[in-house]
């Protein structure tokens, strides 16, 4: 089985800044953390960081056509505003799971909601980046 792990606008800052709200790894960390989990389910990750929209839609299409089996997806802030990214999600027959480093419920107004939430499987935030390996792990199961 293969699955995408996919981040949005300013992901690849991770790290970098704000380590009390996104902890202190970078994306290149999470990115072995979750290589390392789906190795021991003989799974393969392919985990991409874009800061553009039509980019992650792209993707997203793209995985629909080369039989990936689950998507796992931290848009950044397109999460709140992005029509787009929902339709792509809603366009595709592959399950996504919308994950969030922090607890999104518990910041600003404008990050309480989610624009893709309803078209995924479900949503992780919260949890820090630990969140990225639940996720696949509810796909490896
Ligand atoms: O908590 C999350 O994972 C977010 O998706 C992160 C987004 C934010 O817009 C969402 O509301 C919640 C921001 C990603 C920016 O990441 C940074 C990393 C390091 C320093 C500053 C920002």
């Amino acid at each position: 089985m293969k699955y995408l792990v996919l981040n949005g606008p300013n992901l690849n800052r991770l790290g970098k800044r704000e380590p009390e709200i996104y902890g202190s790894e970078t994306l290149d960390d999470v990115k072995r953390k979750c290589e390392v989990l789906v190795a021991q389910f003989e799974a393969t990750v392919d985990f991409r960081q874009s800061n553009h929209e039509g980019q992650l839609i792209d993707w997203i299409h793209e995985a629909a056509d080369t039989e990936v089996s689950g998507i796992v997806i931290n848009p950044g802030a397109y999460t709140h505003t992005s029509i787009a990214l929902r339709d792509a999600i809603a366009s595709v027959d592959v399950p996504v799971i919308e994950v969030h480093i922090s607890n999104i419920h518990a910041r600003e107004a404008f990050r309480h909601e989610s624009k893709l939430a309803a078209e995924c499987v479900g949503q992780i935030c919260g949890l820090g980046t630990f969140g990225y390996e639940l996720a696949l792990r509810k796909f490896l199961q």
